[in-house]
């Protein structure tokens, strides 16, 4: 079974986790001087993860653009004129070679995106072949493509899927701001959908979209007080793209941001939490920061879904500086492994 560690399937207070923040708690924690909030953090975080591995993902968009959806910081959505090609969904011998590359690169786990507001049932047929081929490399499956109904989210577990990335995206008060074609209780159903169907949810947001701090406890909230945590929390730093209505909007600062993953690992002590997109733009020390705040996870690969991500180099130079591991994908195949000596590979300095 390819299906990751599960760890808080209890809905009460298990080891003391909680679900019941309050978020004027969770504003606390963030306003807390940096070094204590850090130290806490850090605590949590050797307790339930190993201190010095990271998970690594590779994503590949595979069906790009003309999107039905106004998300507002979206390059790949009809509604704004971005410069973005559209791509019909990629054939699977296409998907295959991507992901044999990344596993080749030490990816642990294929994440596959589409351009949807909801996939159909033809769709989904074609999904499901690409899930059972990359399964048979030996790596973990994500996909994320839109709202699933319950059936759907069935149909993608009985193909094994791992993990479904929906992300909330910001909080229910500022949600209006940023997404008018689908509602935050649309994105809680379909996560419940993946729940109810025992698929591990990777569900996080995006800062830096112009947000408060209150607006980030209240998203983070949200995540906490699921009676049980996504396995996976996504934390992107809005990458600016031209020609979406959120290009320009005020960033957030570096060390408001480190603090947030910060807090994402109080509150979800046993979930995964991703440093995801908008590393390009961080310095090594900032991600440094992160990944001792809490981090255990990265996109890796010289791109995202459709912008520039760290170039792979540069990202094993900092793992190596940074006595940095990935963590193994517990998916097995016949054929061979991640090659881990991509990992020793003398560090390409800049
Ligand atoms: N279309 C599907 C959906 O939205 O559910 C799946 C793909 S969508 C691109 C996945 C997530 O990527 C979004 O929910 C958002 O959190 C993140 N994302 C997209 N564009 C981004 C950007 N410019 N900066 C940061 N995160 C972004
Ligand atoms: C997530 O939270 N971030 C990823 C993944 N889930 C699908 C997507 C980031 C996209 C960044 C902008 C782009 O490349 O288009
Ligand atoms: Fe479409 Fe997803 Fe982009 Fe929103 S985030 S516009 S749903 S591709």
């Amino acid at each position: 079974m390819t299906q990751a560690a599960n760890p808080n399937q209890n809905n009460g207070t298990n080891n003391g986790i909680r679900h019941d923040w309050r978020i004027a708690e969770i504003e606390d924690l963030l306003a807390k001087p940096f070094n204590d909030l850090l130290f806490e953090a850090h605590t949590l975080h050797r307790q339930y993860h190993p201190a010095n591995e990271v998970q690594i993902s590779t994503l590949l968009s595979i069906k790009t653009g003309a999107c039905p959806e106004d998300c507002g910081y979206c390059s790949q959505s009809a509604k704004h004129a971005t410069e973005l090609e559209r791509e019909r969904l990629l054939p699977i011998s296409e998907v295959i070679e991507k992901a044999k590359i990344a596993r080749t690169n030490g990816s642990s786990r294929f994440c596959m995106g589409a351009a949807w507001r909801n996939p159909t049932d033809k769709n989904l047929d074609k999904v499901i072949e690409m899930i059972t081929e990359v399964k048979a490399l030996g790596m973990e499956t994500c996909v994320t493509l839109g709202m699933l109904t319950e059936q759907q989210s069935q149909r993608l577990k009985d193909a094994g899927l791992d993990y479904y990335n929906h992300n909330l995206d910001t909080s229910p008060e500022f949600y209006g701001n940023v997404i008018t074609t689908r509602t935050f209780q649309d994105r809680l159903d379909t996560l419940q959908h993946v729940r109810d169907q025992g698929i591990n949810v990777c569900s996080g947001g995006i800062l830096g979209m112009g947000e408060n701090t209150t607006d980030r406890a209240s998203m983070l909230q949200q995540l906490a007080n699921m009676p049980q945590h996504p396995e996976s929390v996504p934390i992107n730093m809005l990458v600016q793209i031209e020609g979406t209505p959120l290009y320009g909007a005020d960033g957030i600062d570096s060390i408001e941001f480190i603090r947030t993953i910060a807090a994402a690992r109080i509150l979800m002590p046993q979930s995964q939490v991703r440093l995801s997109a908008g590393r390009h733009e961080m310095t090594d020390e900032m991600q440094a920061m992160c990944f001792f705040a809490g981090a255990n996870s990265i996109f890796y690969g010289d791109k995202l879904l459709t912008t520039e991500n760290c170039e792979t180099n540069d990202d094993l130079a900092l793992f190596q500086r940074l006595g940095i591991t990935p963590s193994q994908a517990e998916a097995h195949s016949s054929e061979p492994a991640a090659d881990e000596d991509m990992f020793k590979a003398e560090a390409c300095h800049h």
